[in-house]
C-alpha cells in the first residue's frame, strides 16, 4: 500500500524535480525515503533551516523503476547506488558520509559535526553508531524481509541484523537519558540525521523497532521540526 503510494508519487513527479538542470552544476542525485540519500537531505535541510544558503538541486533516480542500473546512472556510480553528488567539474562523490563531510566543509557556518577536534570526534562517534549500528541493520532487515527494490527474502540475514540493533539502541538511549533534545546535545548534528533516516526506513516498511522511551521521545520531537517535515515522508 505504502510502496504503491510512493510509486504513484514518483510516477506523477509529485515530490520530485521534473528534469535535469540543463547547465552543468553541482547537484544531488536522490530517491525519497531511501535512507542514505535521506540522511544527506536532512543535513542540507538542517543547515538551510539554521541559515546556510545552499543552492543544490536534487535529481531523482527512481530506485523502484530500476533507474539506478541504467547506463547514465552507472556512469555516475558503477555500484548503482544513491546518493551521488555531482560536482561543478562533472566528477562524482558516491558515498553518503563523504558527501556529508564535503558539505560540512563547504558550508561550515552551520557546523553539524562540531566546532573543535573533541566535538567533531564525539559527533563522528555518534554518527558511526547511528550509521553502522542502526541504519545498516535496519536496511538489512528491510531488504531481507520486504525489499522495496525486489531483493529476495533472507530470514537468516534479517535475524542477524535484528540481534545487532538492541546494543546500539541502548547506547543511544543512555545518551538521551539526561533529557537532551538531540543525540549530541542542544543542536541537531549529522548523527541525528542518520538516525532519523534509519527510523523512517523502518517505518516505511512497518518494522517495529520497539524504541525505548528516550529514543521514542527523540524520534517524535525530531520529526515535528520543520527541516524533518520538509524531508521525511513516513
Ligand atoms: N555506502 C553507501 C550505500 C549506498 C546505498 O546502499 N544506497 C541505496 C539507497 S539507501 C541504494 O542506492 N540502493 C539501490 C540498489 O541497491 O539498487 C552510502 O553510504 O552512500
Amino acid at each position: 500500500m505504502r510502496l504503491e503510494h510512493l510509486r504513484e508519487s514518483a510516477a506523477r513527479n509529485h515530490f520530485f524535480p521534473r528534469a535535469l538542470p540543463k547547465d552543468p552544476s553541482t547537484k544531488l542525485f536522490i530517491f525519497m525515503v531511501a535512507p542514505n540519500p535521506t540522511r544527506v537531505r536532512l543535513v542540507l535541510a538542517e543547515k538551510r533551516a539554521a541559515g546556510a544558503v545552499i543552492d543544490l538541486p536534487e535529481v531523482t533516480v527512481n530506485l523502484l523503476e530500476g533507474e539506478q542500473r541504467k547506463p547514465e546512472h552507472l556512469a555516475r556510480n558503477p555500484r548503482g547506488k544513491l546518493p551521488v553528488l555531482e560536482l561543478d567539474d562533472g566528477s562524482y562523490l558516491t558515498e553518503s558520509t563523504a558527501i556529508i563531510e564535503y558539505l560540512e566543509e563547504r558550508f561550515p557556518e552551520v557546523p553539524m559535526l562540531g566546532s573543535n577536534a573533541e566535538e567533531r570526534a564525539r559527533n563522528r562517534e555518534l554518527e558511526r553508531l547511528a550509521d553502522a549500528g542502526v541504519l545498516l541493520p535496519v536496511a538489512h532487515i528491510v531488504h531481507a524481509t520486504n525489499s522495496p527494490v525486489g531483493i529476495s527474502p533472507n530470514p537468516g540475514a534479517a535475524e542477524f541484523a535484528r540481534i545487532q540493533l538492541p546494543e546500539v539502541l541502548a547506547m543511544l538511549e543512555e545518551k538521551l537519558a539526561d533529557g537532551r533534545p538531540f543525540l549530541g546535545g542542544e543542536r541537531p548534528m549529522v548523527a541525528d540525521c542518520t538516525l532519523a533516516a534509519a527510523f523512517q526506513f523502518a517505518r516505511f516498511r512497518e518494522i517495529d523497532l520497539s524504541l525505548p522511551p528516550h529514543l521514542a521521545r527523540w524520534d517524535h520531537d525530531y520529526r515535528e521540526r520543520e527541516p524533518a517535515r520538509a524531508v521525511l515522508a513516513f
